[in-house]
């Protein structure tokens, strides 16, 4: 080939790799799923992903992970490094190949778990392209090498900068904000709970995660070490700290030498939730799918088998259904799949069938072995099943009582419901107001074209202590079903919610900006969490924010959120204003609620969306579970929404 020639291929093949971050920059939303918060979050999720995959090849064991001051990501690992060396088709190092080629990444370790379908796994090179600046630092044979980008372009060839005696790859990126136009800053909650998740799902891997954007009194950064050597076993620890086992260990079993690699741990606790977190290449698959059927299969198989044998089903005068074995348990399955076919919704739904039977197997072995083993906490989960059971036939009728009324319509509306004379879901709204007087506030204050007022008594029903035919016998919980016109429950699936009959496509709470209004609004948030979880997913739920203040001199009125406003509209007025403290809805006219609470010229609405299901899960499980005094300290520190990002 003459020189001429390979001169042209090589460019041809450049064009190809521009066009390839070109694409990127015009459909973000096709790599990283959105350009959002959600979005910006997966930037970080990428570049850490590559770092946990040098180390499940068992090349590094420590991971760092910082904000920095400046509002950009640093990820820094102790592994091979990155190779530097030419790429003879690309002619460049591979190091660009990896940071400046669409698809270029994870194709030097054929046997690593990458993820195709989903989110993560699309590669370092689209974080490069979605970023301002971006700099990758390789530690690796003695020396340190460099090179840096704009916007996923090299501004030099790789250089080396110095030499080190130590090993590992550092990428610090800024992402563009004229991708992320929403916002291009960083949640300390939103990572924090992935790396957390990320070190139980990996575990002997230290992730080190620091907040350099702030300090505090001492002038220490924000920072956390993850560590976890027991890995799954731990992290259902983590989750069900605050609920009250009925067995006497966490059960669980790790085969990772398997062709597919499956490791399941689970407990048994006092209360009636399922709880079943499930990944696939550390990736949460919220729809479930094959590896999920796997292990309720066996899970159902291998309880049903044991409590036949034993005799303790003999007076039983039903059938146990596969729900009934699952009430009270909190289990996580994470398997590695190298091909896998994600489907679904949001593609969190794992369609691999050879996944099944291996999960199923394993999670049959494990148990058989804990039932030999425990007959006490075997003969225990069993009569927990029975009561279940029970339950599950009580709850039925409780619930078609609530459905009969909710198909009728109009006329079976609660009385309680001051409903809004718009027709169109979608631009109807309701408010849950805390207590009837705030309720009567509401009604004379709001809209009545698109605002509907559903007022609701004092303390709503733990449901996260209840038994779940309490749950739908509760007025205050069947008003809020028949109000929204949702309905719970079909043949197939004992919780799917029919969302298509939604009423109000916006459901806001709105209750006192005190400790008890933070209460209330978080056992309705605990309602919906775990009887309407798709209303949350589907972004329906908001949270209103009454002003604490109302500042007034002569006639200026200001209203203020918080103390600093408070105190910068008292200055604006010249001091000496006279400062309203606002203790409840209650103390606020119809005008002023309106004004500050419900135009939506005005207001604001804080949505409430779940980044983490298992994190999620256990915040709410802290706060409406026994144990008094975390609740207590996390409702003090008023961070009632520290992992339900608003
Ligand atoms: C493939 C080969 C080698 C290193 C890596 C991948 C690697 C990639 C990343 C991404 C983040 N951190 C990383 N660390 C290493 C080198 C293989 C060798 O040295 O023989």
């Amino acid at each position: 080939m003459s020189e001429e020639i390979k001169k042209n291929n090589y460019s041809a093949d450049s064009i190809q790799a521009l066009e390839g971050m070109e694409h990127v920059r015009m459909r973000p939303s096709m790599y990283i799923g959105d350009v959002g918060v959600r979005g910006l979050h997966h930037l970080v999720y990428e570049v850490v992903d590559n770092s946990i995959d040098e180390a499940m090849g068992g090349h590094c064991d420590a991971i760092s992970v910082a904000i920095n001051e400046d509002g950009s990501v640093t990820v820094e690992d102790n592994g091979r490094g990155i190779p530097v060396d030419l790429h003879k088709k690309e002619g460049v190092s591979a190091l660009e190949v990896v940071m400046t080629k669409i698809g270029a990444g994870g194709k030097f370790d054929k046997d690593s778990y990458k993820v195709s379908g989903g989110l993560h796994g699309v590669g370092v090179s689209v974080v490069n392209a979605l970023s301002v600046h971006m700099k990758s630092t390789v530690f690796r044979e003695g020396k340190i090498y460099e090179q840096e980008y704009e916007r996923g372009k090299s501004l030099y060839p790789v250089k080396q900068i110095g030499e080190t005696d130590k090993r590992g790859t550092r990428q610090t990126f800024f992402p563009d904000d004229t991708i992320f136009t929403q916002t291009t800053e960083f949640s300390y909650d939103t990572l924090s709970a992935r790396m957390r998740e990320l070190s139980f799902l990996n575990k002997g891997i230290t992730i080190t995660f620091t907040d350099k954007r702030e300090v505090d009194e001492k002038g220490e950064f924000k920072s956390e070490v993850f560590h976890s050597d027991e890995g799954l076993k731990e992290y259902i620890r983590y989750l069900d700290g605050n609920r009250e086992p009925i067995v006497s260990h966490v059960i669980s079993m790790d085969n990772d030498k398997g062709e597919i690699p499956v490791e399941v741990a689970l407990i048994y606790n006092t209360s009636y939730t399922e709880n079943i977190f499930s990944y696939v290449n550390n990736i949460n698959t919220h729809e479930g799918g094959t590896h999920l059927q796997g292990f309720r299969s066996g899970l159902t198989r291998t309880l049903k088998k044991y409590a036949d044998a034993s005799g303790l089903l003999d007076k039983l005068k039903f059938e146990i259904a596969g729900d009934d074995f699952r009430e009270g348990l909190t289990a996580i399955i994470s398997v590695k799949v190298s091909e896998p076919q994600f489907e679904g919704q949001t593609k969190t739904k794992l369609g691999n069938r050879e996944v099944v039977s291996p999960v199923s197997q394993a999670v049959g072995e494990m148990l058989e072995n804990y039932l030999e083993e425990n007959p006490n906490d075997a003969k225990l989960i069993i009569q927990k099943v029975i009561l279940a059971a029970q339950a599950r036939h009580a709850a039925k009728k409780a619930r078609e009582m609530v459905q009969r009324k909710t198909v009728m319509g109009g006329g079976g509306l609660p009385g309680k419901l001051s409903d809004c004379s718009e027709q169109d879901p979608a631009r109807c709204e309701v408010y849950l107001v805390e207590g009837d007087s705030a309720g009567g506030t509401a009604k004379q204050g709001r809209d009545r074209n698109f605002q509907a007022i559903l007022p609701l008594r004092g303390k709503i029903l733990n449901v996260e202590k209840a038994m779940h035919h309490k749950v739908f016998e509760n007025e205050e919980i069947r008003n809020i079903f028949t109000a929204l016109g949702v309905t719970v429950g079909t043949a197939e699936d004992s919780k799917a919610l029919n969302l298509e009959k939604l009423r109000y496509h916006k459901v806001i709470i709105m209750c006192d900006a005190d400790v008890d209004g933070s209460h209330i609004s978080t056992l309705i948030l605990t309602f919906f969490f775990r009887f309407m979880k798709e209303l949350i997913e589907e972004g329906h739920v908001y949270i209103a924010a009454p002003p604490l203040y109302l500042v007034k001199k002569g006639n200026k009125k200001e209203y203020a959120w918080n103390d600093v406003q408070r105190d910068q509209a008292n200055e604006r007025m010249g001091g000496s204003a006279n400062i309203q403290r606002y203790k409840g809805l209650g103390e606020m006219n119809a005008e002023q609620l309106w004004e500050t609470t419900m135009d939506p010229n005005f207001r604001t609405l804080r949505q409430v969306n779940i980044d983490s299901l298992a994190e999620a899960d256990q915040v709410f499980s802290m706060l409406m579970g026994d144990e008094v005094p975390p609740r207590r300290e996390f409702i003090e520190k008023n961070a009632v929404y520290a992992n339900i990002d608003a």
